[in-house]
């Protein structure tokens, strides 16, 4: 007996630091969005330029066509569809949802105005949005829903039309006493939720999930909280803990692991620099302090950022590709610390180019201390601020001229 309560006594002790933390599968509901997109799924666009004319395979059309139609030719579900855009005064466009060639049998959409957009000399443009448009899936695909969206120039114009999710998969995942909400984006809408982002597939077969990390997002942000979606990836960090991701083709299940990887440091020296880095395995939104635990691997930086806040509360940042430099691509090695500052100061060079008659082409190269390059030009509280201003003086100090940098 006493044997007995010792042995649950001491199984207690032995248990108690070893937290179990659930782990398994969890079911995703497909969901479709209405109205606003959550965020991250709100910057997935395809957009699909305008056939020269009808495809052969094309059997049948529609009756009382306009003379002016565009055709697009897309993949959805795996599979290859045609849409038909009638430039009407009401533009209607008729997607052949059931893949058989024939649009004589597809409902056509009417478009619905969100904006007139008065550009400039452009004064006819008009955007119209059409769907929702849903294709069933095939063995092991889910069903792709979309909606499309034309900018329509003029009846002759070349109108691209972009694709956008109108469908999610999402759920709720328990992990030891903490809940999520999971959500996932079939961001090449191929009807299938498993693209893993890795370093060696290409980047337009990533599918997408965000985490809301609720009021788990401050514990220790050393992994910003992914309101917004991110690229989905074979390992994941959550609440402290990296996690092995799988899931199921059609999205219907997502299963967690636990996975006990070995870590390595990187530190850049400073705070205030906020890299996205990703590996085989994982894709990582490092800020703070400016040094972080990650899981031992060969990294490429997608994306580096430095921000500031000044007295008024104000946030401006810098960013840029970190497509040169000592942090453009790194390994890190177990319980090693790979120690490259990154950031400011900052080396501001400007390059001229003689452009012919009288017309001088000045650049700006702004490079962090790793190598770093940034695009010139800050942004304020995330909105761009305008391009910043040059003056040519003489020896004196007189103006000779005045211009400013333009993006691109
Ligand atoms: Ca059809
Ligand atoms: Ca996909």
């Amino acid at each position: 007996m006493r044997r007995a309560a010792l042995a649950i006594v001491l199984g207690f002790f032995l248990c108690a630091p070893c937290v179990v933390r659930a782990q398994g599968e969890f079911a995703l509901e497909l969901q479709e969005i209405k109205g606003k997109a959550p965020p991250g799924v709100a910057e997935v666009e395809k957009t699909v330029s305008p056939l020269p004319g009808k495809p052969y395979k094309v059997k049948a059309l529609p009756a009382g066509l306009s003379r002016h139609v565009s055709y697009y030719g897309v993949h959805l579900a795996g599979k290859p569809i045609v849409m038909l855009l009638d430039m009407t005064e009401a533009p209607k466009l008729y997607v052949d949802t059931n893949a058989d060639f024939d649009l004589s049998n597809d409902k056509p959409a009417e478009g619905t105005t969100e904006k007139e957009q008065p550009i400039p000399g452009d004064a006819n443009m008009k955007t119209y949005d059409f769907g929702a448009f849903r294709v069933e899936g095939g063995e092991g695909r889910a069903p792709v829903m979309v909606r499309a969206k034309v900018a329509i120039w003029g009846k002759e114009g070349n109108n691209y039309l972009s694709l956008y999710p109108a469908a999610i998969r999402s759920g709720q995942v328990r992990l030891g006493d903490k809940s999520y909400t999971v959500q996932l984006v079939d961001a090449d809408f191929d009807g299938r939720y498993d693209g893993m982002a890795s370093l060696s597939t290409s980047r337009d077969k990533w599918d997408l999930i965000a985490v809301d990390l609720g009021s788990q997002g401050t514990a220790a942000a050393q992994t910003a909280p992914s309101e917004e979606a991110q690229p989905l990836s074979k390992l994941m960090r959550l609440g402290g803990n990296y996690y092995g991701v799988q899931v199921a083709a059609d999205g219907s299940t997502m299963r967690l692991e636990e996975a006990h990887t070995a870590l390595a440091t990187l530190d850049v020296g400073q705070p205030g620099v906020k890299l996205t880095v990703m590996s085989d395995s994982g894709f990582y939104s490092l800020s703070g302090e400016g040094k972080w635990q990650l899981p031992v691997g060969h990294y490429q930086t997608q994306r580096v950022t430095l921000s500031k806040t000044d007295d008024k509360g104000d946030v401006w940042t810098l960013s840029g590709s970190a497509s040169t430099g000592k942090l453009k691509a790194f390994d890190i090695a177990e319980g090693q610390t790979l120690a490259t500052k990154a950031g400011p100061p900052l080396v501001v060079r400007t390059s001229a180019d003689n452009m012919g008659a009288r017309a001088v082409s000045i650049g700006v190269d702004v490079t962090g201390q790793a190598g770093e390059k940034y695009t010139p030009g800050v942004a304020k509280n995330g909105a761009a601020e305008p391009p910043p201003t040059l003056r040519i003086l003489d020896e004196s100090g007189k103006v000779l001229g005045a211009g400013s940098f333009q993006y691109g």
